[in-house]
C-alpha cells in the first residue's frame, strides 16, 4: 500500500455549539446539553467555557451545577443533531467518498486520491474546516495523517477549531513522547497497569518483545507494539454502520445484578419481536435464512457501552440471554441501559425512509 492521506474530523463542543449557534444570547455563558438532575440526568457535553468550571461529557447534571451554578442545561435534541451532521457530510462529500463516520460530529475521511487543493490534505482540512464554519457557523478540528490512529490522535492537538499535521517522517519522534494514554484501546486500568510496570510514553514500549506485551495484555498487547509505533493499517470504511433491528431501553434506576437485567431483558425482547412482526406484515423486513447475527448492548452507569454478537440458528429470546448473561457476567456493574437487536445481511432492502441515519445506512432501532 503506497502512502495513504487521512484526515479526522471532529466537531467542537458539537451537540452544545448547535443550540448556542442557534441562541445567540448563550454565546459567552457556560452551556451543557443533558437531562435534568431531577432525572438523575448526565451531560451529553457542555461548552468550553463550562469546561472551565470542571464539567464535562458524562458528568452527572447535579455535579455539573454544583461546579458551575449559573450553568444553562438545555435538553438534549437528537433530530437537530442528525440534520447538522448529515449537513457536515456533504460538505465532507465534496471531497471525497470515502468516508467513515464515527458518531454524528467525528469522521475519517481518506483524501489518498483526491484532486482538490492539489491533492494537499492539509489544505483540504483547512477548507473543509472553512466551509463548515461559514455555511453552519460551527466549528471543527482536524487531524492528518497517514493512517486513522495518529489523525484521530492529532485531531486533539489544536481542539478547539485547529488543525494539526503529522508528517510521515515525523511519526517516531511524534511516538517517542507521547502519552501511552492517546492510545486507543488503552483505557485506565491499561494505563495503570502500563503505569506500574515503569511505562508511561510509546517510546517506553520499543525495546518491549511483542510476546512480553503479549503475555501481560493479550490482544491488546499485539496491538500496543503496532500502536506504540504510529502503526495502523485500517483501512477507511464507508458504511461502517450495518444495517439492523434493534430495541434498547434506559432505566430511571440502574439495574444492579443480572436477574434485574435478565428480566428487563425480557421486556425488550417483547417489544423485539412486535416490531419485527409489525415490519413484515408491512413488507418492510426482508426475508432472511439462518444463521442470524444477534446481538446485545450494554451501557453502565459509567457511560461506557458494550456490545456482543453471534451467529444463532434461530432467534429465541434464550439467545439473547445467553449473551447477555456472558456479557454482563464479565463485567458485573451497574447498568443504565440494554438493548437487542439482529444485524441484516448487506442487500436487504429496507425501506429508506425508516432509516435513522439517511447516509450512514439503514438502521432501525427502537426505544422502549
Ligand atoms: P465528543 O466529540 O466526544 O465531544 P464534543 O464534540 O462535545 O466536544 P469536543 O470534541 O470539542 O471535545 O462527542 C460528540 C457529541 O457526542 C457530544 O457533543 C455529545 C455526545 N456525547 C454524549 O452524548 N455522551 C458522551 O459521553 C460523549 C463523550 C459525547
Ligand atoms: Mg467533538
Amino acid at each position: 500500500m503506497g502512502m495513504r492521506k487521512i484526515i479526522h474530523i471532529d466537531m467542537d463542543a458539537f451537540y452544545a455549539s448547535v443550540e448556542i449557534r442557534n441562541q445567540p444570547d448563550l454565546q459567552n455563558k457556560p452551556v451543557a446539553i443533558g437531562s435534568s438532575p431531577e432525572q438523575r440526568g448526565v451531560l451529553s457535553t457542555c461548552n468550553y467555557i463550562a469546561r472551565q468550571y470542571g464539567c464535562h461529557s458524562a458528568m452527572s447534571s447535579s455535579k455539573a451545577l454544583r461546579l458551575c451554578p449559573q450553568l444553562v442545561l438545555l435538553p438534549v435534541n437528537m433530530p437537530l443533531y442528525k440534520q447538522e451532521s448529515r449537513k457536515i457530510h456533504r460538505i465532507f462529500q465534496r471531497y471525497t467518498n470515502l468516508i467513515e463516520p464515527l458518531s454524528l460530529d467525528e469522521a475519517y475521511l481518506d483524501v489518498t486520491q483526491s484532486t482538490r487543493c492539489n491533492g494537499n490534505a492539509q489544505q483540504i482540512a483547512q477548507e473543509i474546516r472553512e466551509q463548515i464554519h461559514q455555511e453552519l457557523q460551527l466549528t471543527a478540528s482536524a487531524g492528518i495523517a497517514h493512517n486513522k490512529m495518529l489523525a484521530k490522535i492529532a485531531s486533539d492537538w489544536n481542539k478547539p477549531n485547529g488543525q494539526f499535521y503529522i508528517p510521515e517522517p515525523n511519526t517516531l519522534d511524534f511516538m517517542k513522547v507521547l502519552s501511552l494514554q492517546k492510545i486507543p484501546g488503552v483505557g485506565k486500568v491499561a494505563f495503570s497497569k502500563l503505569q506500574a510496570l515503569g511505562y508511561n510514553c510509546c517510546g517506553d514500549l520499543w525495546d518491549i518483545p511483542l510476546y512480553i506485551l503479549q503475555k501481560h495484555f493479550g490482544k491488546l498487547g499485539s496491538q500496543l507494539f503496532a500502536r506504540c509505533r504510529g502503526e495502523d493499517h485500517t483501512p477507511v470504511q464507508p458504511h461502517r454502520e450495518r444495517k439492523s433491528l434493534s430495541v434498547e431501553d434506559t432505566f430511571v434506576t440502574d439495574l444492579t445484578n443480572l436477574q434485574q437485567c435478565l428480566d428487563q431483558m425480557a421486556n425488550i425482547y417483547q417489544e423485539f419481536l412486535k416490531r419485527l412482526h409489525a415490519l413484515k406484515a408491512r413488507g418492510q423486513f426482508p426475508h432472511i435464512t439462518p444463521p442470524y447475527v444477534l446481538f446485545i448492548k450494554i451501557k453502565y452507569s459509567s457511560f461506557t457501552s458494550t456490545t456482543m454478537e453471534r451467529r444463532f440458528e434461530d432467534m429465541s429470546r434464550q439467545n439473547f440471554m445467553s449473551l447477555l448473561t456472558q456479557r454482563y457476567t464479565e463485567n458485573p456493574a451497574p447498568v443504565r441501559l440494554l438493548g437487542l437487536g439482529i444485524h441484516l445481511p448487506e442487500p436487504a432492502a429496507l425501506n429508506q425512509e425508516h432509516g435513522e441515519h439517511g447516509d450512514q445506512g439503514i438502521q432501525l432501532s427502537f426505544n422502549l
